[in-house]
C-alpha cells in the first residue's frame, strides 16, 4: 500500500502536504505548464490587499549564498481583480485555493477576510502579518503579539466559520512563540512558520545596496535550520495547532524534517524559482521517503522528533 498523505488544514482535509508557498507562484497560473496544479496540496497565492499596487522598484531579487532575498514589497492585482481572475482560474483546474492576505490596518485585513468569505471555493485564509501596522508607527504586526492577535481576531470574526484561519509569523521575534500563543487565543485555526529574514546585500563594486528597496527577505536552504527551530518551539508548546512549515524546503527529506519538527503541511517556495516543477517533485520524493520506511500515513510523523525527549534520550 503507497502511504497515506492526507492532513488536515485545520477543519479541511487535503489529499497531501505539499502546498506552494505564499509570494513564490504567484496565484498559481504559472505553475500550471511545469505540473498539474489540482495534484499538490494547495496552492497558497501571493499576499493579495484591498488596492492593486506595483510594489518596490527593481532590483528587488538578489542571489546569496544558499538562498535569496526579495523585496518584491506586495505587488500584485488587488483583491477585486483577484477574485474576477485569479481565484476562478485556481477553482476551473481543480485546485485547492489557500488564499494569502495583507493589509497595512486592521480594518483592511478585516474587509479582506468578508470579501473572501463571499466567495466560493476558498479552502483556507493564510493571514500574512509580516506587514507594517500603519496605525502603529509601521511597527510590523507579527513582531507584536497584541497587534498580532488584532489581526487575526478581526479576521476570524469575518471569516466563513468553515474557512480555516491561519496566521503567518515572522522568525524575526524575541519569542516566536508569545505570537503564535497571541494568535491562536486570538481563534486561528492554525500557523503558517515561518516568513523570510530580514537581510541585506551591499554590491562591493558599486559600494551601493544591492536592492533598491536596501533590505529584503531572506528564504532557501540557508534558513532551512530557523524554520526547524520555529517550528519545533511552536509545536512544542503548542502541539494541537496544525502548522504549515515552510523555510528552504528543496527535497522530500526536506520536507520530512519539517515534519519531524511539528508541521502537518510543507510550503515550497525558493525551490520553484529553479525548479518550476519542484512541488511535484518533492512530493513525489516525501512519498518514497515514507514508503522506504515502511510509513503508513504521514500524519504518524507529525511531531514525531519531541517523541525523542519524551523517550528520554535526550535532556
Ligand atoms: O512582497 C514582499 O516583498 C514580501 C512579503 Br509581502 C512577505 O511576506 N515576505 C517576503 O519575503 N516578501
Amino acid at each position: 500500500m503507497p502511504p497515506d498523505l492526507r492532513t488536515r488544514l485545520g477543519s479541511v482535509e487535503l489529499p497531501n502536504p505539499i502546498l506552494t508557498a505564499s509570494g513564490c507562484a504567484s496565484s498559481g497560473r504559472e505553475l500550471a505548464q511545469f505540473i498539474d496544479v489540482s495534484r499538490i496540496g494547495a496552492i497558497v497565492t501571493k499576499s493579495v490587499m484591498l488596492a492593486p499596487r506595483a510594489g518596490r522598484p527593481t532590483p528587488r531579487m538578489a542571489e546569496t549564498a544558499g538562498g535569496m532575498l526579495n523585496s518584491i514589497g506586495l505587488q500584485g492585482p488587488g483583491i477585486d481583480a483577484f477574485l474576477q481572475r485569479d481565484l476562478p482560474w485556481l477553482l476551473s483546474r481543480g485546485a485547492r485555493a489557500v488564499i494569502s492576505i495583507a493589509g497595512s490596518t486592521v480594518g483592511e485585513f478585516a474587509e479582506l477576510a468578508a470579501r473572501l468569505s463571499d466567495a466560493a471555493g476558498v479552502t483556507a485564509i493564510e493571514v500574512n502579518i509580516s506587514c507594517p501596522n500603519v496605525e502603529h508607527r509601521g511597527q510590523v504586526f507579527a513582531c507584536d503579539p497584541v497587534d498580532a492577535g488584532a489581526v487575526i481576531e478581526a479576521v476570524r470574526a469575518r471569516t466563513r466559520y468553515d474557512v480555516p484561519v491561519f496566521a503567518k509569523l515572522s522568525p524575526d521575534v524575541t519569542d516566536i512563540v508569545s505570537i503564535a500563543r497571541a494568535c491562536v487565543a486570538a481563534g486561528a485555526d492554525g500557523l503558517s512558520l515561518i516568513n523570510t529574514l530580514l537581510g541585506m546585500a551591499i554590491d562591493t563594486d558599486t559600494m551601493r545596496p544591492v536592492l533598491a528597496g536596501l533590505t529584503g527577505g531572506l528564504s532557501g536552504p540557508a534558513i532551512r535550520p530557523i524554520a526547524v527551530r520555529c517550528i519545533w518551539q511552536v509545536s512544542e508548546a503548542l502541539p494541537n495547532v496544525p502548522i504549515i512549515g515552510m523555510g528552504g524546503v528543496l527535497t522530500g527529506r526536506d520536507a520530512l524534517e519539517l515534519i519531524l519538527a511539528g508541521a502537518s503541511m510543507v510550503s515550497v517556495g525558493t525551490a520553484i524559482f529553479h525548479d518550476p516543477s519542484a512541488c511535484a517533485r518533492i512530493l513525489r520524493e516525501l512519498d518514497e521517503e515514507l514508503a522506504r520506511r515502511g510509513t503508513e500515513r504521514v500524519s504518524e510523523l507529525v511531531g514525531a522528533a519531541h517523541d525523542v525527549r519524551a523517550a528520554g534520550r535526550r535532556p
